[in-house]
């Protein structure tokens, strides 16, 4: 199997070509091997690409740990990056079909090099049935009791599940401890990914991330957006802001005129390879 590894602020993945939404299928039980660090190509996820019947283009995820989330904003820059230098597509602006609808990214050229990639994320979901986040009323600022205490969370749906968590010492908060907790928590029956935040003034924000499926990644592009809805929800930032993550900055925008969340940030090819199915 030909691929090329790819990433977005850090966040990376191993891209494959098929010819159709369905033969991905074949694919997901490879996911895991391919994407070991030590023993496979090492990635957070395997993405499947091709061309589409109805959109230009389909994409579907795997995570590392075999699981197919809905969406995925690193991949997704990636994947529009990807169609447009190896000409899938002879455009700029792009329709991908994914388990969670169609998305738009465009593709930012200047001087025939590729800049940033400005992806319409769509509405945010904040209906706790669709989340999904259990529990009764319509409020998705909740507090979850885990084992390492009770938190104050905020439910968004990207598409994919997230809670975000505010907090005051992003440099102080274990992460890889309360990640886990709340990854599984009992009021998330879909699982969810896990963002961790700190506030630094009205138009940035620090933010750590524990993804479902995959743990502790360097940028989680869903989470970003997110996190700037909790941010909004909770009035901490306007409607605009930049997300520092590990990996690098995010810049994201929740539009007032169409309640469309625009992600923009870069994505990176790093190499190709090839490797064979069921060796890794
Ligand atoms: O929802 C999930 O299970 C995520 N782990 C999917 C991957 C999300 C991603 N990090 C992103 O940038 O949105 C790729």
């Amino acid at each position: 199997m030909n691929f090329v590894k790819m990433h977005g602020l850090g966040n990376d993945f191993v891209i494959v070509e098929v010819s159709s939404w369905e033969d991905a299928d074949a694919l997901q039980p490879h996911a895991k091997a391919v994407c070991d660090r030590n023993f496979g190509v090492g990635a957070d996820g395997l993405i499947a690409i091709g061309r589409d019947l109805e959109m230009d283009v389909f994409m579907r995820i795997f995570n590392s740990d075999g699981s197919e989330p809905e969406m995925c904003g690193n991949g997704i820059r990636c994947v529009a990056r990807y169609v447009y230098e190896h000409h899938l597509v002879d455009k700029t602006s792009v329709s991908v079909r994914t388990l969670a609808g169609p998305i738009y990214p465009e593709v930012k050229v200047m001087d025939g090099q590729v800049v940033s990639i400005t992806v319409d994320m769509g509405e945010p979901i904040l209906s706790r049935a669709l989340i999904p986040m259990l529990g009764v009323g319509a409020n998705v600022k909740v507090k979850a009791s885990t084992v390492n205490g009770e938190f104050e969370l905020t439910g968004v749906s990207m598409g994919n599940p997230h809670c975000v968590i505010f907090v005051t010492d992003i440099d102080k908060t274990p992460v890889a401890l309360w990640g886990p907790a709340l990854e599984t928590h009992q009021l998330f029956p879909a699982k969810t990914n896990v963002e961790f935040v700190q506030v630094i003034d009205r138009d940035e924000m620090i933010m750590r991330v524990w993804e479902r499926g995959a743990g502790i990644t360097l940028a989680c592009g869903t989470g970003a957006c997110a996190t700037l809805v909790a941010a909004v929800l909770n009035g901490h930032t306007g409607r605009a802001a930049t997300i520092h993550l590990l990996g690098g900055d995010l810049f994201i925008e929740w539009k007032e005129q169409d309640n469309h969340i625009y992600m923009t940030g870069p994505a990176t090819e790093v190499f190709s390879g090839r490797i064979e199915l069921g060796q890794a």
